[in-house]
């Protein structure tokens, strides 16, 4: 009886690392702020025929709408409520994409951005990704609600209410992680909104998380939330299936937070898996691919049924997070397709591709000043200025920017772009050609602003310049 009780134990409690795909299948793909339509469609056109287990979606719920710089990625990551509407679609796009996508066996994992809300700057109003009023200054989220009570700037001891030292366990816990408003995690009313959040996801249809910031988050209270969680939807998952958990926890060494503290209850990445194998395939402090034998748990890498392994993320991909120069991204194609085919033939971890698009980068004493770039399925309507009069410019989000002049006298002033840094040509006075500009040249700065001319006596009064109009 006391074998039978401990082995129903253990089943429950290691349900989580199962990732429950369907054939066995070992490896999914991270769709970095594809569109939910468009990841349907993929589901049922290449990743079910090609052997993916499944797709990792960016975060689906109500974001704040970040307007400097315009619109970036990491605006996902800044919830303010758990509505689901998003950049990558609404609700109905997001059911209709994990039915079909279940429906071809492939799985859903959702980024679950649940350590914290907005950033403590972000200001009150509607600028959210469903609409929906926010109130970042006094803490107010009336969608959920959560209020002043239910976060933990009373728990934190550092001056600027931010995490300030890695070193302090209470600090990374406890204090905000740059500037974003921190969840007390710790009360059951919070818990329970989380829990609500990820159960509908749950009940809708998806296999598991990817939840976000977990070294900012107690184990503890992550314990409780995951046992909060129902069972899989038994539509396409055997019942008494667990949804899949992986915790994102950057753990390089150095630091008192440790990945194993995380892995009795859900998968971990490792961090380190990128970072190696960055320095062996870039053949870097005199690493070699010989060295590789052993490759795992030989490396000080945690046990392999614990993590979840990737080359790169879309934080490193991009400079952000952890892993240093070394982590090979598909700026680097032909070590990157070595470094993934790699991973995928080796049998160490579950594996994770990176599936992102191509941004301009424009480096600045070493930092890409690009780094915020969003996708480029969303072109929305931009960087709207007007004279009052008859002078007008707008732009297409970071790809292309247009100004008219139909007023009496010239045109001059200084405007956002939305266009990353560098030199334009104008395909209104010419057009670029073998690398040159026939026409007038726009040079726009890091910032995204251009100093723009226009006479009215001018022939065609208006400029436009786009990406592929780069010199
Ligand atoms: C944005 C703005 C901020 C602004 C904030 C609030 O950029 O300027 O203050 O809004 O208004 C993403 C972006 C952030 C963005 C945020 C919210 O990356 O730039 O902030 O959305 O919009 C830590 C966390 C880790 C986190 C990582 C980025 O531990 O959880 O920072 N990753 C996740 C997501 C990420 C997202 C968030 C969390 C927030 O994947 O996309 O942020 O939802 C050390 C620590 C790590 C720490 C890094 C970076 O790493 O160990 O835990 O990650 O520092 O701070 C060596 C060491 C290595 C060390 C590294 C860097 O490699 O070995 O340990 O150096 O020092």
């Amino acid at each position: 009886m006391k074998l039978l009780i401990l082995a129903s134990l253990l089943g429950l409690s290691l349900a989580q690392f199962n990732p429950n795909t369907k054939d066995g299948k070992t490896a999914i793909v991270h769709l970095f702020e594809w569109r939910w339509a468009d990841i349907a469609a993929e589901c049922e056109r290449y990743l079910g025929p090609n052997g993916f287990g499944g797709v990792q979606i960016s975060p689906p719920s109500e974001s704040i709408v970040v307007t400097n710089p315009w619109h970036p990625w990491w605006q996902r990551y800044q919830p303010i409520g758990y509505n689901l509407c998003s950049r990558s679609g609404n609700e109905d796009e997001l059911r209709d994409m994990i039915t079909r996508c279940n429906n071809v066996g492939v799985n859903i994992y959702v980024d679950a951005v649940v350590n914290h809300m907005c950033g403590a700057g972000g200001g009150s109003g509607t600028h959210s990704s469903c609409g929906s009023y926010f109130n970042a200054n006094n803490k107010d989220f009336p969608t959920v609600p959560f209020s002043n009570y239910d976060f933990n700037d009373g728990k934190c001891n550092t001056g600027s209410g931010n995490i300030e030292n890695y070193q302090d366990v209470n600090q990374v816990r406890n204090c905000r992680l740059v500037g974003l408003l921190d969840l007390a995690l710790e009360k059951d009313y919070v818990r329970g909104k989380v829990a609500d959040y990820m159960n509908k996801l749950i009940d809708m249809g998806v296999a598991g998380f990817r939840v976000d910031a977990c070294k900012h988050m107690w184990p503890g209270d992550l314990s409780v939330l995951y046992g909060m969680l129902h069972n899989l939807n038994t539509k396409w998952f055997s019942s008494g299936s667990r949804p899949f958990i992986f915790q994102e926890v950057i753990d390089l060494g150095g630091e008192p937070i440790t990945s194993n503290e995380y892995y009795g209850i859900g998968r971990v990445t490792e961090f380190k898996y990128g970072a190696k194998l960055g320095n062996i395939i870039r053949k870097w402090n005199g690493e070699k691919l010989s060295y590789v034998k052993n490759w795992g748990e030989g490396w000080g890498f945690m046990p392999s049924d614990k993590a979840l392994v990737f080359v790169d993320n879309h934080d490193n991909q991009r400079g952000h997070g952890a892993g240093g120069a070394s982590i090979l991204t598909f700026w680097d194609a032909r070590l990157y397709k070595m470094a993934v085919g790699f991973m995928l033939a080796h049998p160490y971890g579950f594996t994770r591709v990176m599936s992102s698009y191509r941004w301009d980068r424009n480096f600045v004493n070493g930092q890409d000043q690009n780094d915020w770039i969003g996708p480029p399925s969303y072109e929305p309507f931009s960087n709207w200025w007007d004279n009052g009069s008859n002078q007008i410019a707008f732009s297409r989000g970071s790809r292309g920017f247009i100004v008219f002049n139909n007023d009496d006298w010239d045109l001059s002033v200084s405007l956002s772009t939305g266009l990353p840094g560098g030199t334009y040509c104008d395909v209104i006075s010419g057009q670029k050609e073998n690398g040159r500009c026939t026409g007038k040249q726009v040079d726009v700065g890091g910032d995204g602003k251009a100093t723009i001319r226009i006479s009215n006596q001018e022939e065609d009064p208006f400029i436009a310049i786009h990406a592929d109009s780069k010199l």
